[in-house]
């Protein structure tokens, strides 16, 4: 199967991990065999009755965001991820997402804004005009796509809900339901999953909330019904099946940040200039294209999107990684 090919280029996830994801997902692989974890969730009936099926979603391409890069298929897109709530496998949520109930669906605006909301993925794909943007997107792991991803800016939101003086930092949190979500099991993560941005970052046209890829509504691997993406910075940034988005005072704790400090800061700016404590950054092996016998490509600070660096002058990003 294609995925072992880009598991056999790839360090296994013992390198790369922390030794609790290794032990963690020993613990996944152990409950399927003996068979704890069919009962609702890993059902045959749920495999079977694929509620994954995803919508059109029209939407303006956005030249000014769109890269020049060849896209990622929608078959490797849709089958090489990172969702641990499905598994530790990057084959493992387009099989065990599939059956992640999105409809309906509700995410609570919170917090430092002058009116609380809890809107629905209607209302949220009414909020501003839909455009499609081709983004680089770059794990921390060391490989990288290019999808065409369908929403609008993240800015269009905070707008509309008028965050206060205090509103500092957003902080995002995504879904954490055990009986749909099997890896949520496993204490390789502190869940439910969280993420934040400073304000200014949030605020930047750049970040973007999605409801869509490849002109239809996301798939629940990728991240459906509605996800963040914030294209400069690392990809456990971008924060999949969103519940709350919350506007604080205080930076908000992220999930990875609280598991491994010392390796995933808040920051998680592309940098090909700061390694991580394991492996190195500065390549990247483009998924679908950069084979198993080719040089890996060089990556760039910021992902390439130099456009965001005045929101970090005059700041360490050694120090602030
Ligand atoms: N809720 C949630 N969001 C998540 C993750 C996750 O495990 N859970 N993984 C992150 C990581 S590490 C990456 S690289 C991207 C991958 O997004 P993709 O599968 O759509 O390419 O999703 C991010 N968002
Ligand atoms: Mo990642």
């Amino acid at each position: 199967m294609k995925n072992n090919f880009y598991r056999f280029q790839e360090p296994a996830p013992s390198e790369i991990t922390p030794q609790s994801i290794a032990t963690a997902r020993r613990q996944f692989l152990q409950q399927l065999a003996i068979g704890t974890m069919t009962a609702s969730s890993l059902s045959h009936s749920a495999w079977a009755e694929n509620t994954s099926s995803t919508k059109p979603l029209s939407a303006r391409p956005n030249m000014i965001y769109t890269a020049k890069d060849k896209p990622t298929s929608f078959t490797d897109a849709t089958t090489y991820n990172n969702f641990y709530e499905f598994g530790m496998d990057k084959s493992d949520p387009a099989v065990t997402a599939k059956s992640l109930k999105t409809h309906p669906w509700t995410v609570q605006i919170d917090g430092e804004i002058k009116k609380p909301l809890t809107l629905d993925v209607d209302s949220l794909l009414k909020l501003a005009p839909l455009e499609e943007r081709l983004y680089r997107l770059r794990c921390v792991e060391g490989w990288s796509m290019v999808i065409p991803w369908v929403g609008f800016s993240f800015s269009e939101l905070i707008r509309k809900i008028e965050p206060t003086g205090n509103a500092k930092y957003v902080e995002f949190t995504t879904l954490a339901d055990p009986k749909q979500m099997p890896g949520v099991g496993s204490r390789v993560l502190n869940w439910p999953y969280t993420e934040g941005l400073r304000i200014d970052e949030a605020n930047h046209p750049l970040t973007m909330l999605v409801m869509g890829m490849y002109g239809q509504t996301l798939t629940n691997q990728n991240g459906a019904p509605v996800r963040i993406i914030v294209p400069w910075k690392y990809g456990f940034k971008s924060a999949k099946s969103l519940v709350r988005i919350r506007f604080t005072e205080k930076p908000p704790i992220t999930a990875w940040n609280r598991s491994a400090p010392e390796e995933y800061g808040f920051y998680a700016n592309v940098n090909p200039e700061v390694d991580h404590p394991r492996w190195s950054q500065a390549t990247e092996r483009r998924i679908g294209e950069d084979g198993l016998f080719n040089k890996k490509r060089a990556t760039m600070m910021f992902n390439g999107y130099p456009e965001v660096a005045s929101l970090y002058s005059g700041m360490n990003l050694r120090k602030f990684y």
